[in-house]
């Protein structure tokens, strides 16, 4: 017996990399570490500071009511239109000439530059044909688009009339699709004939006709023509050229009360049934604008920003649509594929528009690191002046790739922890005060309760490792699940007595930063020790000829579960008979030999979700040899035969 709490998640790896902020930056931030100070002596009030950059039709009368945990409500009684705040205001300012988004199709030189007059006139047409469409505030509508700037007018249209959007990924099955439709009871479904995705036309059409066939609450479908492919015509079908085209360019924004739905997202990636995420207006803008301002250091009248992400996923709505137009900025949107037609297509992009502000994910990052340091070396990446990075916890060796090779080693990286529950940004370092460390998210942001706790829910000491919480309500935090008021407290606040549970395991450093570690359900039990997925692939990752890597815990009949590691190789990397164990040694080295991998698989792909999250479930199912379980959300199904009849021919090492 030993006095020694039993550790809830091991921590295993050291980073001691430190990045000051660029002295020219620090010295204009728009956020600066007072923010951490007013927002600790008062956090309320430095949350009714930041609802006060948006325009308020009606002020609130009660910031915060969080009487009947864990339903919060905020900025009570105030009114507000999010379209109204994401356009109009900055052309009655003066600014419709601004460039809103420049948009970079896929096929070479398929280019729209939208002003920000443009887009209000856009949206203003296309709320008029919704509300022609039948559509009135609190009706839900689904949104199923390629990355065309009329995802964007679509939402903010639903947002303008008070309809609720609910987007799913171009590309979702019909399963997906009409299972998302259904949930919601949507009455209008928007989509397009297709988009462009690695060079083809790829129609997204005939998997609305399926879903809308299945989905007895559609009235609707509002069809954008993109690809002029020919297309099945029912008569619930609607051109959008037709009705936004012929609509009048006139229409009055009208407010909306705070707590009114602004929209419905489907999370992803698991085996239950999806979940209908809720968010509603007046919290969800204000910590959407507030951190995009703060965390990207924004500029409106010198950046030009980009998020990589699809508008399908959470990021698209915080980052592409909400944060940025609500700040006024000028962004670029692009529709395809890193590697279409070439794998510089980004750095490309990024030198056309002088993108100063650059916003992706570590699954990109690494698979640009992966393809060789050459071909991003060949761009003019020296606009770029911050990076931010979502959707993973960022591995060091990835994150100094990102810093060296695309922001020519001293824009700092904003690594960016939140979730679709979270609504918006709720770690991150700030880019002119935060010292940063490689792969760590650091710090809750100002007016954010992070905390990392036990299994008991006490806070960990400094160097201690355990579950990711939330101690306080935020303002864009999610309102329920859609429908299921019993399954928001049971997955969210059942876990510990009045926090709500993220469902990511984290340690805090000794300085006290947060490190996340991945989902908890994917954390491996080996002989004791509660091991995390990420630290492993971190340690993977570490070594020169590793590009990317997945873990999984398969049962094991001694430890309990043993480490399966999936590695993919660097571009130029040719794998010798000894290049498996090397690895395992390199991560015993790194780590300790508690994490040394039982067994490392070479494939070509991981398996990921549309965001780019890798899919550890189905590969725990091939490191155990049962059949797939649910692979609906899986962005390219053919992943998994290459990867399955490589672990046949692969066996066990000692
Ligand atoms: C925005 C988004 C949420 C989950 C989250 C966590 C992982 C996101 C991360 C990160 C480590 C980061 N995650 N950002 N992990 N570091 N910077 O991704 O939303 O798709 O709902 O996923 O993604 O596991 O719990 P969503």
């Amino acid at each position: 017996m030993t006095d020694t709490p039993q550790e809830t998640l091991a921590n295993l790896l050291t980073e001691t990399r430190r990045f000051d902020p660029p002295p020219a930056l620090a010295a204009t931030a728009n956020v600066t570490a007072e923010a951490y100070e007013q927002a600790s002596a008062d956090r309320l009030g430095f949350w009714e500071q930041a609802a006060r950059r948006l325009h308020w039709g009606t002020d609130w009368e009660q910031t915060l009511d969080w009487t009947n945990p864990p339903f919060a409500k905020w900025f009570i009684g105030g009114k507000l239109n999010v379209a109204y705040n994401c356009l109009d205001r900055h052309v009655e300012a003066g600014n419709g000439d601004r460039v809103a988004i420049y948009w970079e199709g896929e096929p070479a030189g398929d280019e729209r530059v939208v002003t920000y007059a443009e887009l209000l006139t856009e949206v203003k047409k296309a709320a008029n044909a919704l509300t022609d469409l039948g559509v009135v505030a609190g009706d839900r509508v689904a949104i199923y688009l390629p990355m065309i700037p009329e995802a964007a007018v679509a939402m903010l249209a639903c947002a303008r009339i008070g309809a609720t959007h609910n987007v799913v990924f171009g590309g979702f099955s019909v399963d997906a699709l009409s299972g998302r439709i259904n949930d919601a009871t949507a009455k209008v479904v928007i989509t397009a004939d297709g988009g462009y995705r690695r060079g083809k036309p790829s129609a997204l059409k005939p998997t609305v006709d399926e879903s809308v066939a299945l989905a007895p609450s559609v009235e609707k479908v509002l069809v954008v023509r993109r690809t002029g492919e020919d297309v099945a015509w029912t008569d619930k079908d609607v051109w959008w050229h037709d009705a936004v085209g012929g609509a009048s360019e006139d229409h009055e924004a009208q407010d909306f009360d705070a707590e009114h739905p602004l929209f419905i997202l489907y999370t992803s990636g698991t085996t239950a049934k999806p979940k209908g995420i809720l968010h509603t207006t007046g919290g969800y803008l204000t910590q959407a604008s507030y951190t995009h301002h703060a965390v990207f250091d924004l500029k409106p009248e010198s950046d030009v920003y980009w998020c990589t992400a699809d508008i399908g996923w959470v990021t698209g709505h915080s980052y592409i649509v909400y944060g940025p137009l609500s700040n006024g900025a000028t962004q670029v949107m692009y529709e395809g594929t890193p590697d279409t037609p070439h794998r510089g297509r980004f750095w490309e992009i990024v030198e056309k528009y002088k993108v100063t502000l650059l916003y992706t994910a570590p699954t990109a990052i690494r698979t640009f690191a992966k393809w060789g340091d050459d071909i991003p070396a060949k761009f003019d990446l020296s606009s770029l002046r911050i990076l931010g990075s979502v959707g993973e916890p960022i591995n060091p060796e990835a994150w100094i790739w990102y810093r060296d090779n695309i922001g020519s080693g001293k824009t700092p990286i904003v690594d960016t922890w939140w979730q679709t529950e979270t609504g918006a940004m709720m770690i991150s370092p700030l880019p002119g005060v935060t010292s940063t460390k490689p792969g760590s998210a650091q710090r809750p942001l100002p007016g954010i309760a992070a905390d990392v706790v036990d299994d008991e829910g006490n806070s960990v000491p400094n160097g201690g490792g355990g579950y990711l919480v939330l101690r306080e309500p935020w303002p864009s935090m999610l309102r329920t699940i859609w429908g299921d008021d019993q399954r928001f407290i049971d997955t969210y606040w059942s876990k510990f007595d009045a926090m709500y549970f993220a469902g990511d395991g984290a340690k805090r450093d000794d300085d006290g930063d947060i490190w996340l570690l991945g989902r908890v359900d994917d954390v491996m039990l080996v002989s004791g020790h509660n091991i995390s997925t990420t630290e492993v692939e971190s340690a993977l990752v570490s070594h020169p000829k590793v590009a990317e890597s997945a873990v999984v815990g398969a049962t094991d009949p001694i430890t309990g579960q043993g480490i399966v590691a999936f590695v993919i190789l660097r571009g130029s990397v040719e794998p010798d008979d000894g290049l498996t164990t090397e690895l395992r040694n390199h991560v015993a080295a790194k780590l300790g030999p508690i994490a040394k991998p039982r067994q490392i698989m070479l494939v070509p792909e991981l398996p990921k979700t549309r965001s780019g999250k890798i899919m550890r479930r189905l590969l725990r199912d091939v490191a155990e040899h049962r059949s797939l379980g649910d692979v609906t959300t899986l962005q390219d199904s053919a992943v998994m035969d290459l990867i399955s009849q490589g672990m046949d021919k692969g066996k066990p090492e000692d």
